[in-house]
């Protein structure tokens, strides 16, 4: 695979400085070294810069640092577009305010090759806000609305060819607003909270949603929060919820990604290095994105007996 880096320094979807220092991370903790072991090519595109911000405006006086995130949201939506025709966009965060841009840019890409386009968002959080229902007025909070083409999210351009519901698969949610929780109820998405996953593992539900991106020759987007992960083992991010994935689940997730061969873009956002333990987030999500893309060495026999 040709992997692309972009880095999205976004720190303005949340208020909780460092984000901006993600992608600087990522580079330190060895992700371009990690994807040329296992074969890829690299190619790091550097970082995005988004156009000054303009002076937009809303009626949610909650809603923190709008201009700024538009212009993001259209610089990452171009930078993630062209990218994909060229290879796989790895898109280096940044807070998840980045994938109203990078959600939006795949999505825009698979219209035009009249591919249908899938989601899988790896989350303790939904972000499933409008810029008109958050009361947080954190922008992170709404991506996965905007790509569901929710309204509320003027002056936010129209979001290209909305994602169904049946296309967006969420894992690991455990913190889900009632604003949030109303407009799901609307969608067919698939949320796999912690409960599923306590009761069902990671195979079967995941392997389900799988096969409905390989039946339709879908293109799978994955978003990875790092929220997503047990605060235990990684501590580096500004939202931490208890009772998120251990070590060994999130590394299945990736390892079943791999197998599926469906992934086409990848975000990995809300890394806050400031946060951090000696970069063991870093590296732990560096170590993620080596299994999703081929490393195999969690305890798999290499001979039959
Ligand atoms: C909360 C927290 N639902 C909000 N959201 C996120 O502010 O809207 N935290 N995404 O990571
Ligand atoms: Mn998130
Ligand atoms: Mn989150």
């Amino acid at each position: 695979t040709h992997c692309i880096l972009l880095g999205a320094p976004v720190d303005e979807g949340q208020r909780r400085p460092g984000c901006l220092m993600g992608p600087a991370a990522y580079r330190v903790a060895g992700i371009a070294d990690t994807l040329a072991t296992l074969g890829h090519s690299v190619e790091d595109r550097g970082d995005v810069t988004p156009a000054p911000p303009g002076q937009e405006s809303c009626d949610n006086p909650a809603i923190h640092h709008l201009p700024e995130i538009v212009s993001w949201t259209n610089a990452l939506r171009e930078a993630t577009s062209t990218a994909l025709s060229d290879g796989m966009p790895i898109i280096m965060g940044g807070d998840h305010s980045l994938a109203l841009g990078s959600v939006a840019g795949v999505a825009a890409h698979a219209a035009s090759i009249s591919r249908p386009q899938f989601v899988i968002w790896l989350d303790a959080h939904s972000d499933f806000h409008s810029i008109q229902t958050t009361t947080s007025g954190n922008l992170h909070g709404t991506p996965m609305a905007y790509a569901n083409g929710r309204p509320g999210f003027a002056p936010l351009p129209p979001f290209p060819n909305p994602i169904p519901g049946g296309n967006i698969c969420m894992f690991g949610i455990r913190s889900v607003d009632p604003a949030e929780y109303s407009a799901m109820q609307e969608t067919d998405i698939m949320v796999n909270d912690m409960r599923v996953l306590d009761e069902q593992g990671i195979a079967a539900p995941l392997s389900a949603f799988l096969d409905r991106v390989a039946a339709a020759n879908g293109m799978l987007h994955v978003s990875l929060d790092v929220d997503f992960l047990d605060p235990s083992i990684a501590p580096a991010v500004g939202t931490t919820v208890p009772g998120g994935t251990t070590f060994r689940e999130a590394h299945l997730v990736m390892e079943l990604l791999h197998e599926s061969n469906l992934v086409t873009s990848l975000d990995l956002v809300e890394l806050n290095p400031f946060l951090d333990d000696r970069g063991r987030t870093a590296k732990l999500m560096v170590d993620l994105v080596g299994s999703l893309m081929g490393r195999k060495v969690f305890d798999r026999p290499t001979r039959s007996y």
